[in-house]
């Protein structure tokens, strides 16, 4: 990845880079994935691009196909851990309980949720 595709206070780019730890569950050339530090469910993984974007709607825009692709990779995740059954959240806006602003797909799974 250039320079130009990551912002340096971003906590996510520096995971992607290595720079911070994290208990890495998948990667690929485009994709990062790894354990919530907050987890909600028996099992919660964050997907995130390796390149910055700031929201869901960001990245729909820019790089569809990335989108598409945090779809998949979320299902594979599932499918090992749950038999494909899943919960994907993009948290998008302070108010709506983002926190990190480098776009990220939560995916709960490993346990019958709670509705
Ligand atoms: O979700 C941001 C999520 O990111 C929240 O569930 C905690 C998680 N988080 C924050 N920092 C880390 C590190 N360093 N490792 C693993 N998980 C982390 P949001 O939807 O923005 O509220």
């Amino acid at each position: 990845m250039s320079d130009d595709d990551r912002q340096e206070d971003c906590i996510f780019c520096r995971i992607v880079a290595g720079e911070v730890p994290s208990e890495k569950v998948y990667e690929d050339e485009t994709v990062y994935a790894f354990k919530d530090a907050n987890p909600k469910a028996a099992v919660h993984v964050l997907i995130v691009p390796r390149r910055h974007y700031a929201s869901v709607a960001e990245l729909a825009k820019a790089d569809p196909d990335t989108l598409a692709h945090i779809v998949q990779v979320a299902q594979q995740i599932a499918d090992q851990d749950f038999h494909g059954a899943y919960r994907l959240i993009f948290n998008t806006g302070e108010d709506a309980g983002q926190s990190v602003f480098h776009v990220h797909a939560h995916v709960l799974t490993g346990q019958v949720l709670p509705e």
